[in-house]
C-alpha cells in the first residue's frame, strides 16, 4: 500500500495540541499543515521545548519571521514606527525584567514580567501608571532610561497625579493602552495573580480611560491578568466594564 499522507491542522496549541504535534512529528504519514493559536509564536515555541509535564523535547525548535502578535504588531496595527506609539501601561509592576530567572527554573525573555523590556527594545516610549513594587533590576533599568520610560508611582508617599498630568506626559498622538488589572486597587479587582494593595481607584481609572481616548488616538488596547475567584465575579465584571469603557470612548462620536 502506498504511503498516504494525512494532512492535519492543530486547533489550539495547549498541552493536547503540543502532545499531538510531538507524536506526529516522527510519523511520515502525518503532515502538520497549520497550528491555529492566538498565543505568541515565541512563547509557543518555548512551551513546545519546555513543558512542566512532558519535560524538554529533544528536537530543535526554531521560529522564523515575525510572530503574529507581539509588541511589534502593535506598530503594524498603527501603521507607524514604534517610536511614534506610546504604550500607556496601567500596572502595579513595571514588567521590565530582562527575563524571569529570579523566580523561574526555565527563564524566558518572553515572561509576563519582561514584556515591557521587550517593548522598550523595540523602541516604544512607555508611560507606566500605578507602579508600586519594583525589583532592583527593574528599578535600575528605569533609572537609566528615564528619558523614554516615564513612571507615575503609586507608592505610599507618592502624590496621586492629576489625570491631565498623565495624558500630557504622552508625547505621541498614537497610544496603545495595556491595562493589567492589578494596577487597580485590589479592593475593586481582587481576582488577579499578584495583587498589590493601594492601586488606582475605580472611578479614577474610568476617568483616565475617558480622557486618554478624548486626547489621543488609541490604536489598540489589552486587559490582562484577570484570574477569576470562585467566591466573587467582581474582577470579571470589572474587566468587562473597562473593556466597555474603552470601546464606547473610542467610538463615542460614531455612536451619536
Ligand atoms: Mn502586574
Amino acid at each position: 500500500m502506498a504511503n498516504k499522507t494525512i494532512k492535519v491542522g492543530i486547533n489550539g496549541f495547549g498541552r493536547i495540541g503540543r502532545a499531538f504535534l510531538k507524536i506526529a512529528w516522527d510519523k511520515p504519514e502525518i503532515e502538520i499543515v497549520a497550528v491555529n493559536d492566538l498565543g505568541d509564536v515565541l512563547n509557543m515555541a518555548y512551551l513546545l521545548k519546555h513543558d512542566t509535564v512532558y519535560r524538554t523535547w529533544s528536537h530543535k525548535v526554531e521560529t522564523k519571521g515575525q510572530p503574529a502578535r507581539n509588541a511589534s504588531s502593535i506598530a503594524d496595527a498603527g501603521g507607524e514606527k514604534s517610536k511614534d506609539i506610546t504604550i500607556l501601561q496601567i500596572d502595579a509592576h513595571q514588567d521590565l525584567r530582562d527575563d524571569d530567572r529570579d523566580y523561574s527554573n526555565n527563564p524566558s525573555k518572553y515572561a509576563h514580567s519582561a514584556v515591557m523590556r521587550r517593548a522598550h527594545e523595540l523602541g516604544f516610549p512607555i508611560v507606566q501608571v500605578g507602579i508600586r513594587t519594583f525589583s532592583k533590576y527593574e528599578y535600575n533599568f528605569w533609572q537609566k532610561n528615564k528619558n523614554i520610560i516615564k513612571v507615575f508611582p503609586w507608592t505610599k508617599n507618592a502624590k496621586i497625579p492629576a489625570i491631565n498630568e498623565i495624558v500630557k506626559s504622552i508625547k505621541t498622538k498614537k497610544v496603545y493602552l495595556s491595562l493589567d488589572v492589578d494596577g487597580i486597587d485590589p479592593s475593586f479587582m481582587p481576582g488577579t495573580g499578584t495583587p498589590v494593595q493601594g492601586g488606582l481607584e475605580w472611578n479614577y481609572t474610568l476617568n483616565l480611560i475617558e480622557k486618554l481616548f478624548q486626547a489621543k488616538d488609541v490604536i489598540g488596547a489589552d486587559i490582562v491578568e484577570v484570574s477569576p475567584q470562585e467566591s466573587s465575579v467582581l474582577t470579571e465584571y470589572g474587566a468587562a466594564q473597562l473593556c466597555y469603557a474603552m470601546i464606547t470612548n473610542k467610538f463615542r462620536k460614531k455612536l451619536k
